[in-house]
């Protein structure tokens, strides 16, 4: 049932609702919790207020009617084939993403993707416009809108607008590659607040305004030239439910499932452990061939240390992730078929999407968690991982291309080009007497109990309310 209400104080937008309306061949409709670490991240902080969502819900054609989900009342927006095609997969996805991630593979520009990123994103400002209370706060979520600040301050010049970015913020070097620099930079200055992972990220936005628009900066302040407006782009690393994942991984349930999962393996040394959506920027390839040298010097052997892999298949409609994919099974084949043993594969891959208590289990049973973007804005698995270890066990190997790391220095670092480098992280990991590792993984915890992520949406809220310049109702009625 949709809620009786109209507006909202509080509008959230982003390219996906936090569930996908899934129907059927036989007609019936399915909610289906949608992946990816946005919707791990802001689902748990829409809980705590009366709000609504606009997004997408999953399937092309027309929007189905708006309804609520678990207190939040969510606005579908819909896209056609089309737009999934040119503004999801195209502009976003194969232009955006290799730009904002240094250019692992190369971006593609397309005017027609170009096109539809425009009207998309005016659309979902249309739909934000329509759901704001008069001054509502509106948090944009990620690179698919960065057009819609400006559009809705067009539309709605008396809402707080802010912005939060979820990847990177690439060096100006690589932002200048893209025909629509201009118009980018000038959609996010529509926003009151910018949010960044880095402070890295945000000072990288504020310097790509300075040159490609000749604007006025002074630290994380950027002046909006032919206005009086002053925009704030700032680092506030996004984080996970620290709590609430630390109670479900207390649950009784989840720890004998951690268990059971360890004697199904063949209670194996060491047990190291990967999640990744399937994306060329989570460094999965260079892991393998770290993996497989250490089996071919045979100074890891099954089954007493095995490797699970868990990729999620994700954009299998863009050309270098069917790629990926490929060579990714192809690798894994290959150092199955020369180190597997009967019954003792040195590699598990898996592709499912597991409940969050599986996840919370997986997390239980690792003895090295390995994260390895080539770049990453955060990543929120690191996050998970030490939350679920309340045992104090495990240990974290951990990229320093990743949002995450500037936050956790003592995770056993790693720079996943150097596969040397990266081998020896992994054998540290393994060899550090487990005393050491305990305080290791004590440090890590706190630090992210103390910064979770009620905290970073209330350091964010606060931030935008009071961001420079707030338009009075009363100048622009
Ligand atoms: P992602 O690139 O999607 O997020 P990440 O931060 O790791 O990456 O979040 C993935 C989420 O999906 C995690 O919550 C993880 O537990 C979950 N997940 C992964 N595989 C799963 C599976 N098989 N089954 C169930 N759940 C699974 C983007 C940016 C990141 C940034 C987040 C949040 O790319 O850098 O950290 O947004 O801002």
């Amino acid at each position: 049932m949709p809620s009786e209400r109209s507006t909202y104080d509080l509008v959230i937008a982003a390219n996906r609702l936090p569930v996908d309306r899934v129907t059927a061949d036989d007609g019936t409709v399915e909610i289906r919790r949608s992946p990816g670490g946005l919707v791990t991240a802001m689902e748990s902080v829409m809980r705590d207020h009366d709000g609504a969502w606009v997004g997408w819900a999953g399937e092309t054609g027309d929007a189905p009617e708006p309804f609520d989900d678990g207190g939040i009342h969510l606005h579908p927006v819909g896209l056609s084939a089309e737009d999934v095609a040119f503004y999801y997969e195209g502009f976003s996805n194969d232009t955006l993403w290799p730009i904002y991630h240094d250019v692992i593979v190369p971006a593609s520009f397309h005017r027609d993707w170009w096109q539809a990123y425009q009207r998309v994103n005016q659309r979902f400002a249309e739909a934000v416009a329509a759901l704001a209370a008069p001054g509502a706060t509106v948090w944009v979520h990620d690179y698919q809108l960065q057009l819609v600040p400006a559009m809705l301050r067009r539309l709605r010049p008396d809402v707080r607008i802010g912005w939060f970015d979820h990847i990177p913020f690439p060096p100006v070097e690589l932002f200048a590659q893209l025909p629509w620099r201009s118009q980018l930079l000038e959609g996010l200055l529509g926003a009151d607040f910018l949010g960044f992972q880095r402070q890295a990220d945000a000072r990288n936005f504020v310097r790509a305004c300075r040159q490609l628009l000749q604007a006025r900066t002074k630290r994380d302040l950027v002046h909006v030239e032919g206005s009086s407006r002053t925009v704030r782009a700032a680092a506030i690393p996004i984080s996970v439910d620290f709590k609430g994942l630390e109670r479900l991984a207390k649950q009784p349930e989840v720890m004998a499932r951690s268990a059971q999962i360890r004697e199904s393996l063949g209670n194996p040394k060491v047990l190291m452990l990967g999640v990744d959506r399937l994306d060329y920027t989570k460094g999965i390839r260079h892991r393998l061939k770290a993996y497989e040298e250490l089996l071919v010097e045979g100074r890891f052997s099954p089954p007493d240390v095995t490797l699970v892999q868990v990729a999620t298949p994700s954009r299998e409609r863009v050309g270098a992730y069917r790629t990926l994919r490929g060579e990714i099974e192809q690798t894994v084949g290959r150092i199955n078929g020369e180190y597997s043993r009967i019954g003792a594969p040195a590699v598990h891959y898996l592709h499912h999407s597991y409940p969050r208590e599986e996840m919370a289990a997986l997390f239980q049973a690792a003895d090295v968690m390995l994260v390895t973007p080539l770049r990453d804005g955060m990543n929120l698995v690191a996050k998970e991982y030490v939350t679920c270890r309340h045992d104090l066990g495990g240990a974290l190997v951990l990229s320093e291309f990743t949002g995450a790391w500037h936050e956790l220095h003592q995770a056993f670092a790693c720079n996943p080009h150097d596969i040397e480098g990266l081998k020896q992280a992994m054998v540290r990991a393994v060899n550090t007497p487990a005393k050491d590792r305990q305080r290791i993984m004590q440090a890590l915890r706190r630090r992210v109990s103390d910064h979770d992520v009620q905290r970073w949406a209330a350091r964010y809220l606060a931030a935008l309310r009071s961001a420079p310049d707030r338009p009075r109702l009363e100048q622009v009625a």
